[in-house]
């Protein structure tokens, strides 16, 4: 669904989510890679400029606040967009009968497809319809309409041979009394002119619709302010029809024209099928667009990350004072495994820096962190905490009911032993300097 916007919102998002720090330059290049989007989705200018300022001006109160940033950053994103599409919805209510719904717009966006759709999506909720065939001013018009409502069983009312659509409205007058729902097509034009206003407002003025949508293809492009500016003059326009987002339509003109003729989207149209469609709903519109499923992992998953960052800094803390059990080294390892694949962490984690090791290496160090983790699970809290008291009935006892080797068990307790030695004699050193030599600016993390 409005596939270009939607693919260069998300990989924007998802880099923004992605980048650790989120200061003003990261906020800046983010909001400039979304209006950068929107513009080339036809979304115009101005608008855009006013849903970023408002991005902007609402993100930039965020900074500091540290992973949680990013969360409200995305839903102010959402929400701004939300905004402009109209916060609750508009949904029509049946509020009198018959309830007449006129549709308007230029040659094939869709008028007389959505006429057979709206009557269907109607039909489901138990009202009674029937269609108006008032396009006069193409030959095929009446038939094409005429089939569509065999489709669904809705009756069509119509006149070939009558020029004027108003006198058709005249024509069926008292039969369409009898129906709950009167849906009305109307003829286009390749471009708005001023026949077709004369045309459409003499229809107005016989049929006294109390509903009449613009019914737009989203593949309009730039010419979209322009023209939904001069339907909203020449019509009282209550809503909109958004057609064929189910192509590779940019989609923007259509935010913009329905932002312009200030007429909120009522349906959304999704393919040529009379299935092919549904009421607009705002938030699941834009959620769909953001990928906001997809978007609710990722920050789960810079999260988690941002969590084992503070829980290395305490490990950090805890190792530089000296005491390092096999429950702190549990603990570790556990958060790392949560976070997914060490190799893939250590690719998101700057500092993690250890770019030369081969992946193949890595996956096996993985493997031997998920067997430990399994090992520990089988030792009792006083062998965590005091891992010395760790001998050779007990290395048996824990094999056993971790379903391990015994020689599996020697080996943890050797890797842990040569890393608490090591960290005895980093006690108390300057550790930038370790770190330097480690090669990195950082403090040297777990070093398995
Ligand atoms: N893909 C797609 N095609 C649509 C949609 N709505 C209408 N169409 C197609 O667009 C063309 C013009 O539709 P039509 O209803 O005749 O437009 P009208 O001239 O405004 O009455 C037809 O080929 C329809 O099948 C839609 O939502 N998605
Ligand atoms: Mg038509």
């Amino acid at each position: 669904m409005l596939e270009k916007l939607s693919e260069s919102l998300k990989s924007s998002m998802k880099g923004f989510i992605q980048s650790i720090f989120i200061d003003e330059k990261t906020l800046n290049k983010f909001v400039n890679e979304i209006q950068k989007a929107l513009i080339q989705s036809d979304v115009e200018i101005e608008l855009v400029f006013e849903i970023s300022e408002n991005i902007k001006k609402r993100a930039k109160e965020e900074i500091g606040k540290g992973e949680v940033a990013k969360e409200h950053i995305i839903k102010i994103i959402y929400e701004e967009l939300v905004s402009i599409l109209g916060e609750k919805g508009h949904k029509i209510k049946i509020t009198e009968k018959p309830y007449k719904i006129l549709l308007i717009g230029l040659f094939g966006n869709g008028k007389t497809t959505s006429a057979a759709k709206i009557a269907k999506f109607f039909q489901k909720r138990g009202y009674k319809i029937c269609l108006l065939a008032l396009d006069t001013y193409r030959p095929a018009a009446y038939e094409q309409l005429t089939q569509l409502g065999n489709q669904i069983n809705i009756p069509v009312f119509g006149n070939p041979d009558e020029k004027n659509p108003a006198n058709i409205v005249k024509q069926y007058k008292n039969e369409i009394e009898k129906y709950d729902i009167v849906i009305a097509d109307s003829s286009g034009r390749d471009a708005l002119k001023e026949d077709m206003i004369e045309e459409i407002t003499s229809v107005e003025n016989e049929l006294k619709p109390q509903e009449i949508l613009l019914v737009q293809g989203a593949d309009i492009g730039q010419g979209a302010k322009e023209q939904a500016k001069a339907f909203k003059e020449a019509l009282n326009i209550t809503g909109v029809v958004l057609t064929k987002i189910d192509g590779t339509a940019k989609g923007g003109g259509a935010i913009t024209a329905c932002s312009i003729a200030q007429a909120p989207i009522k349906f959304l149209g999704s393919g040529e099928k009379i299935d092919d469609f549904e009421e607009f709903e705002p938030k699941r519109f834009v959620s769909r667009i953001l990928g906001m499923g997809d978007i609710e992992t990722l920050l789960e998953k810079a999260k988690e990350i941002a969590k084992g960052q503070e829980t290395s800094k305490d490990m950090e803390k805890r190792l530089m004072s000296g005491k390092f059990n096999l429950h702190d080294f549990k603990i570790q390892l556990t958060s790392m495994k949560k976070m997914g694949s060490l190799s893939k962490l250590m690719n998101l984690i700057p500092g993690m820096g250890m770019p030369n090791i081969p992946k193949e290496m890595l996956d096996v160090q993985e493997d031997k962190l998920k067997k430990f983790k399994i090992i520990m699970d089988s030792m009792t809290p006083e062998e965590l905490e005091n891992p010395d008291i760790i001998k050779s009935s007990r290395i048996e006892r824990i094999a056993l009911g971790s379903g391990t080797e015994s020689s599996e068990v020697r080996e943890l307790l050797k890797q842990f032993n040569q890393i608490r030695k090591v960290m005895k004699k980093l006690k108390g050193k300057d550790m930038t300097k370790i770190a330097k030599k480690f090669g990195g600016g950082k403090m040297p993390k777990m070093p398995f």
